[in-house]
């Protein structure tokens, strides 16, 4: 017994004795309120949007018009950003307006929480699958905003939502936000996978390209600025 508390103390001094190592734990860098909130109305539609860049993918979306609403929780979730959006629009002419709306508007929010674009790595690419679609989606936050979106959904209609809005919405969106957007669909058969697949892809790519990068002074351009 005396023997064991000996060891056991001789022990506990040659520990208090050796210095522990530092196990420096670098914290994820996040930029204090990459938020920003965003209202705008006209005539046609009155839109609130708001977003945390470094959230959660937690969503509360009430456009009127709920295919759209389904690709923005989907975005939002796959893009781990907290997203506010309330939208009325004229809904009784049909629902070109307040799509488009809603694209600029969100393209206007992000554009504002990700201000100076300091420390951000501007690119993102993602391939996202869903069953037989195949969706892929790279972007640059170069502040030269440019879509190329070669998507055909085969269809006019994924039930009352006019799937051809898709393209207004990104285009309204890219514009806001000053993006360059490639959405190429590899292959697919089912509308609704392809377009599903496009938006994961698109809060997928825009979360990485949305990301601060400790090793990157400034921005990330040789032109210093985006
Ligand atoms: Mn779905």
């Amino acid at each position: 017994m005396a023997k064991m508390a000996k060891t056991a103390k001789a022990r506990a001094l040659r520990a208090a004795a050796t210095p522990v190592p530092v196990r420096k734990v670098t914290p994820r860098p996040v930029a204090a309120g990459r938020r920003a909130e965003v209202e705008r109305t006209t005539k046609e539609t009155s839109i609130r949007v708001a977003i945390a860049i470094d959230g959660t993918g937690s969503a509360q979306v009430a456009t009127g018009v709920p295919f759209l609403d389904h690709m923005l929780d989907l975005f939002a979730k796959h893009g781990l950003f907290d997203l506010t959006v309330e939208a009325t629009g004229d809904l009784e002419i049909d629902q070109h307006h307040t799509v488009e709306d809603v694209g600029l508007t969100l393209g206007q929010a992000m554009r504002d929480a990700l201000g100076d674009k300091k420390g951000i790595r501007r690119f993102g690419n993602q391939a996202v699958p869903l069953d037989e679609a195949l969706v892929s989606v790279v972007v640059d936050l170069s502040g030269r905003p440019y879509l190329v979106y070669e998507l055909d959904p085969g269809r006019e209609r994924v039930g009352d939502f006019d799937t051809s809005l898709i393209h207004d919405f990104l285009l309204a969106f890219v514009n806001e936000l000053k993006l360059n957007l490639h959405v190429d669909c590899v292959r697919g058969r089912n509308a609704h996978h392809m377009i599903e697949a496009a938006f994961k892809g698109l809060g997928r790519a825009l979360d990485q390209a949305t990301q601060l990068d400790p090793r990157i002074s400034g921005v990330m351009s040789t032109k210093g600025v985006l």
